[in-house]
């Protein structure tokens, strides 16, 4: 087998950078605590594994958090798609077990999925990071996930592995890199091999096919030159439909919403005036009983005085 390129996406904090270097079997990237964003660009490593394989992992700063920048999102994407250059065999989704999953994060991993296209989601396998701090409360995955994470999980056909990334034991190290490209290879095999790929990738490969292919030129300075502002323009033109089209594809999910809402309350408004019916005519056929039974006791004490 080739190159598998693994891709790890997620929140800033969650352990992207420390789950990389695990797969990489060394400390390839920094990694540290806090708020602030560790990685500031997309960063690329490689590892020999088993039987001839080369597993070529990208770790990327988080693209998807709020406060980023549309122009610096566009070009880290444009960068990941550069270093894949044998196309994304898997993307890593990295979430943390410390943090909560948040609305947030849950619309983040929206947006990734509509500008990658569902297909997406065949290509996605989630890593549990600070699996450590699961063993020392003695829990299981299982105790401590939330619904939303279950639904994401399902969406990903729960395609999940659990890693410690602080452990100092070797085996259990390759153990969770192994657990990881089973489960990868189980979805690679699932996508008949071939690599994720859409419509926006392949512009953005395109673009740098040329800029690499113009850069060899002596002497050229691509960056200037109106074919690759031309192309930077394309690409930018790509992303804001995107985006453009995830909105109102939303609007459109929310109007569908709203419509059948509509129609559920006039239905209930229906089913509420019938029921009223119902009641209105059962007391007065209780009403119309109670007044026969009268007339029918009354008829058979009169009779009784007859007889
Ligand atoms: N206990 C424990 N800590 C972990 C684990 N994985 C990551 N961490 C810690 O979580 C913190 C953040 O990890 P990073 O790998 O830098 O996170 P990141 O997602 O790369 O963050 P950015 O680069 O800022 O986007 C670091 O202090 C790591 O040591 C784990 O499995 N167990
Ligand atoms: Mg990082």
């Amino acid at each position: 087998m080739a190159t598998t390129t693994l891709v790890l996406i997620g929140r800033t904090g969650n352990g992207k950078s420390s789950t990389a270097n695990s797969i990489l079997g060394r400390n390839a990237f920094k990694a540290k605590g806090g708020q602030q964003s560790v990685t500031e660009l997309c960063q690329q490593g490689e590892r020999k594994w088993k039987e001839g394989r080369t597993i070529n992992v990208i770790d990327t700063p988080g693209l998807f958090d709020t406060k980023r920048d549309r122009r610096f999102v566009e070009t880290e994407i444009v960068r990941c798609i550069d270093l894949a250059r044998d196309g994304v065999h898997a993307f890593i989704l990295v979430l943390s077990i410390q943090n909560r999953f948040t609305e947030e994060e849950l619309n983040a991993f929206e947006k990734f999925q509509f500008l990658f296209g569902p297909k997406v989601l065949d290509y996605m396998t989630i890593v549990f990071t600070r699996g450590d701090e699961l063993e020392a409360d003695c829990l299981t995955l299982e105790d401590y996930l939330e619904s939303s994470v279950k639904k994401l999980m399902g969406r990903c056909e729960n395609r999940v592995v659990v890693f410690d990334n602080r452990t100092k034991s070797e085996t259990k190290r390759e153990c969770q890199v192994t657990k990881l490209l089973e489960t990868v290879d189980k979805s690679i095999a699932d996508n008949g091999g071939r690599p994720y790929s859409n419509e926006l990738f392949e512009k953005a490969k395109e673009l740098c096919r040329t800029t690499s292919q113009l850069f060899s030129i002596k002497g050229v300075d691509y960056a200037k030159t109106p074919e690759c502002q031309e192309q930077v323009k394309l690409l930018n033109e790509m992303f804001a439909r995107k985006i453009e089209e995830s909105k109102i594809e939303m609007l459109t999910t929310t109007k569908g919403l709203q419509e059948q809402l509509k129609s559920m309350q006039a239905q209930k408004d229906t089913f509420y005036e019938e029921i009223c019916s119902v009641k209105k005519e059962l007391n007065e056929a209780r009403k119309k009983y109670a007044k026969i039974k009268e007339m029918q006791d009354d008829a058979c004490c009169s009779g009784c005085s007859i007889v």
